[in-house]
């Protein structure tokens, strides 16, 4: 029947609980020609909890690149990194810039 309640497309699916993840972001840390590589690699290992080795990954590929992914999080977590990552680098007078972008 056309109009039957019944139809597959009309009737009333149940509801299923379905967990929404927030948005993510990304930060990125970008390449300059002033900030000492040792410097970005102990931001990158305080911030985003990476080891040594990884954080060296990190910098390189943007060091190579120009820009590399630090961590994804949700959005006010990456701001807050984000910003941790500019004060300590203006602080140390290091002309460092790290921004967000959606995942
Ligand atoms: N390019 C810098 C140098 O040669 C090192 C550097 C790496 C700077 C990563 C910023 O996000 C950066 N000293």
């Amino acid at each position: 029947m056309a109009n039957s309640p019944f139809d597959s497309n009309t009737a009333l699916k149940p509801e299923v609980a379905k967990p929404k993840l927030p948005p993510m972001f990304k930060v990125l840390l970008l390449n300059d020609d002033y900030t000492p590589m040792e410097f970005v690699v102990e931001t990158i290992e305080r911030f985003f909890n990476k080891s040594r080795e990884q954080a060296t990954q990190i910098m390189l590929k943007v060091h190579t690149e120009g820009m590399g992914v630090c961590g994804v999080y949700p959005q006010d977590i990456a701001e807050t990194k984000m910003n941790q990552v500019l004060n300590h680098a203006k602080e140390s007078q290091h002309p460092l810039q790290c921004v967000t972008e959606p995942a």
